[in-house]
């Protein structure tokens, strides 16, 4: 038996269709909500952290012996920590998934029993308090979820202790074919048991454990794990139960498959634009590319101001691996920033972590000591504070495409950035597009540098090839 001391009231329930019901006993009252609609989503700004390497109850920063599992990282440690998130003027946080998992699942992708928590990342009090305070604070919580798999079991096939805890709640193991959707659906993701997402008590109990987490601990939105992976029409029943924004991965470049995904998520993962992303600032591809997969993307997209955009995460390499110019990260930060959509910026970006494939991009933040006064750290909050939250008006349109520099128009501001590279100190001229007029003088929030427009263009030099931000 489990207690969660929370939530609403005194009223008990059971978990009805669970093999070993799991009782909550609720006590008080649960976190309430800032904003689930995506609405309220469209202007926050992400911060993801892994709970497992963001920060450690105790407060110490010792590094981590082996990154393959757990580090300490704990809810406490994030409450504490809150702070340094709100100081860049992230206004949403992205935490790991929260059940219980197999051996080694420090990133909480592998559950076992969905209706227990992972007692690695500290208490559901604790995980309460962390909801509590990030609101109190003016910061959203979203819960990263997973229903498509459960983790590979001790020994093939033993199930006990899983939440589906018979072979029969998961479908038979092939390996994906990624040319066959009903393969990519129900065919096994790594090695990781599938779970049976065509059997109708398996996903009634889905839908009720994502509500029951959306309910119980006060999260303002979910971002969904291998959404892909289950058939779509398993999903509008599964959010109405969740009843909060979601964010879903869809882990494709191609936007004519990815786009229809948004008639079942309010907002999807941008990979389409990830890739031209990392391609044009981190190998200095021509700027062209962006402007196309933006095009391209509003044609298949039902509401791009809704995707979440990135510039890193768990799941790949980290910019700073493959180039270590910073100048180049400070444009593709700038780029997801202000562009249109929901940007989600990585931990450890603001202290220059450089780690590739995982799970070197998984690095313990509190090695870095949490220091607030590193280039990049004063950077973002830069870029957050005086930058995305100054601006007003959200109306993105796309001024200037030039080899190595990309130019557009974000309400009152027009942002400019290149790819051209430290050493870039040259005269560039951009055009201003028509919602600026001749002889209006603008400001650049990161140099301080003035231009006035002239002619429909501005022509200065670029500052160690630094993003522009005019306002
Ligand atoms: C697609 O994958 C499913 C599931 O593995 C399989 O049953 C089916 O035969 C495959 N279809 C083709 C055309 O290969
Ligand atoms: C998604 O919605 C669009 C319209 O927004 C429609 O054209 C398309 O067929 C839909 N796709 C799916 C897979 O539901
Ligand atoms: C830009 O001007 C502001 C306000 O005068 C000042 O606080 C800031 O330090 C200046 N930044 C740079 C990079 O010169
Ligand atoms: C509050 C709430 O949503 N409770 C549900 C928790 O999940 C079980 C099924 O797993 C439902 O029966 C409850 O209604």
């Amino acid at each position: 038996m489990k207690t969660i001391l929370s939530a609403v009231a005194t009223a008990t329930f059971m978990l009805a269709t669970s093999a070993n019901p799991v009782q909550y006993k609720i006590q008080k009252r649960s976190p309430t909500p800032l904003g689930t609609t995506a609405d309220d989503w469209k202007t926050k700004t992400v911060y993801q952290l892994l709970t497992d390497r963001f920060s450690k109850t105790d407060g110490s920063t010792n590094s981590c012996g082996d990154i393959s599992t757990y580090c300490g990282g704990t809810y406490q440690g994030i409450t504490n920590k809150l702070d340094y998130i709100a100081g860049m003027g992230f206004d949403a946080i992205w935490i790991s998934p929260i059940p219980e998992n197999q051996a080694n699942g420090y990133h909480g992708y592998w559950a076992t029993d969905f209706n227990s928590l992972n007692s690695n990342f500290g208490s559901s009090d604790d995980l309460i308090n962390l909801v509590n305070a990030a609101h109190q604070k003016g910061i959203s919580v979203m819960l990263d979820v997973v229903a498509n798999h459960a983790g590979i079991p001790q020994t093939s096939g033993d199930y006990s202790g899983y939440t589906f805890n018979s072979a029969s709640q998961y479908h038979t193991e092939c390996d994906i074919d990624f040319n066959n959707q009903t393969s990519v659906e129900q065919c096994w993701l790594s090695g990781l048991p599938d779970i049976n997402t065509e059997d109708d008590n398996v996903i009634n109990t889905l839908y009720g454990i994502v509500g029951n987490w959306t309910k119980t601990y006060g999260f303002d939105a979910i971002r969904i794990d291998t959404f892909r992976h289950i058939r779509k029409d398993f999903w509008p029943s599964y959010l109405a139960s969740a009843n909060v924004f979601s964010t879903a991965e869809v882990a494709d470049g191609d936007s004519s498959y990815v786009g229809p995904y948004q008639n079942y998520s309010d907002s999807i993962i941008n990979y389409p634009l990830y890739y031209p992303i990392t391609r044009v600032f981190g190998s200095k591809n021509s700027m062209t590319q962006l402007s196309q997969q933006i095009a391209t993307n509003k044609q298949y997209f039902k509401d791009i101001t809704l995707l979440t955009t990135f510039v890193d995460n768990h799941d790949n390499p980290r910019f700073l691996y493959g180039t270590s110019d910073t100048s180049l990260f400070k444009n593709a930060l700038t780029f997801v920033m202000l562009t249109d959509g929901i940007p989600v910026y990585y931990y450890g970006s603001e202290q220059g972590f450089n780690g590739g494939a995982d799970p070197a991009n998984r690095a313990p933040l509190w090695t870095s000591s949490f220091d607030t006064t590193t280039d990049l750290y004063t950077f973002t909050s830069t870029l957050v504070k005086d930058a995305r939250k100054k601006i007003s008006g959200t109306t993105v349109t796309e001024v200037d495409v030039q080899d190595n520099v990309y130019a557009f128009t974000r309400g009152n501001a027009l942002v400019v950035v290149n790819n051209q590279g430290s050493s870039a100190s040259g005269s560039v001229t951009v055009k201003v597009g028509s919602g600026i007029q001749d002889g209006t003088s603008l400001k650049d929030v990161f140099t301080n540098t003035t231009v006035s427009v002239s002619g429909g263009s501005i022509t200065y030099n670029l500052h160690n090839g630094m993003p522009s931000v005019f306002l």
